[in-house]
């Protein structure tokens, strides 16, 4: 007789469930695994705001479904576009309560069902505005607008979720004036003129990536996906005049050297570690 080897846990976010950490050779949906059977977790705010409605961000629970969303498509809900597509491939699906087909996370298993954290099924598409100057010109030291994240306390680009009917290009400025500018705590004048400013600054911006990101939200039926771009102020003398203060999502807002051991939240040192190299910088 030998017991079952029990799997291995890891809580999910902070809440009180636990994820199973799933093996490198097991990731693969190809690859057989019986007796995978993680929870199934959406998290409360995900189904209910302060005034117990629905988030206009959020999808529904499938036993709720009265349409299917329209997967691998552009969705669209209530006269707005909503983007289903994966950059990474055409996603499958398995089947969850109520009969209906989920989206299944195209990395593979994350040891947890359901949308966690994240609003939509499927891919969550966000932009990630990477600002850029040199901290130091002659040893070719670049630097970027880092943000603390409330949720994790962890430094990240100050990036956002693409509203629904909103196109990347606005994601990417709307995002950054929130959490860097903290354009939400000022008066509607003076957020129209930060906007300003910012259109102007934003208007050359360069892909830096484009897919999955390694998101700790991600579930096996949602996943987060992003568009980044890179801002660079090659005199430093653009966006240097603008006054950097945390707001939204963000507690804390700095110019941030970009080095080879930079730790940030989720996947974003890959993505500020390929800015450098793009400015043949030093890391
Ligand atoms: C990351 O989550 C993306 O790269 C983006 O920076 C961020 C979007 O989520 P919130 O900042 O809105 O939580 O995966
Ligand atoms: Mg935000
Ligand atoms: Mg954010």
């Amino acid at each position: 007789y030998k017991a079952k080897a029990e799997a291995k846990t890891a809580a999910y976010g902070k809440y009180n469930v636990l994820r199973i950490v799933v093996a490198n050779e097991l990731l693969d949906w190809s690859i057989s695994y019986p007796d995978y059977n993680p929870v199934y977790f959406t998290a409360p705010g995900v189904l209910k705001d302060s005034k117990g409605v629905k988030p206009i961000w959020a999808d529904d629970e499938p036993i709720n479904w009265t349409l299917t969303p329209n997967w691998n498509a552009i969705d669209e809900i209530n006269g707005h576009k909503v983007n289903r597509i994966s950059y990474e491939k055409t996603y499958d699906f398995e089947t969850t309560e109520g009969d209906q087909r989920v989206p299944l996370n195209p990395r593979g298993r994350r040891g947890i069902r359901g949308r966690g954290e994240l609003g939509r099924w499927g891919p969550n598409h966000a932009a990630d505005p990477i600002v850029t100057r040199w901290a130091d010109r002659e040893k070719r030291i670049l630097e970027f607008v880092a943000i603390q994240r409330r949720d994790t306390g962890e430094w990240a680009i100050p990036g956002g979720m693409v509203d629904a009917g909103e196109v990347i290009s606005e994601t990417l400025k709307r995002e950054f004036c929130e959490e860097a500018l903290a354009s939400l705590e000022v008066s509607d004048e003076e957020r129209k003129q930060l906007k300003e400013k910012i259109d102007e600054l934003f208007a050359n911006g360069e892909e830096i990536y484009k897919g999955y990101v390694d998101d700790p939200r991600n579930t096996d039926n949602a996943w987060m996906e992003t568009e980044a771009y890179n801002f660079h102020d090659e005199e430093g003398s653009s966006f240097s005049k603008i006054e950097l203060k945390a707001g939204d999502d963000a507690k804390h807002v700095q110019w941030m050297p970009i080095t080879s051991d930079i730790k940030l939240y989720a996947s974003h040192s890959d993505f500020v570690r390929k800015v450098a190299q793009r400015h043949n910088a030093n890391l």
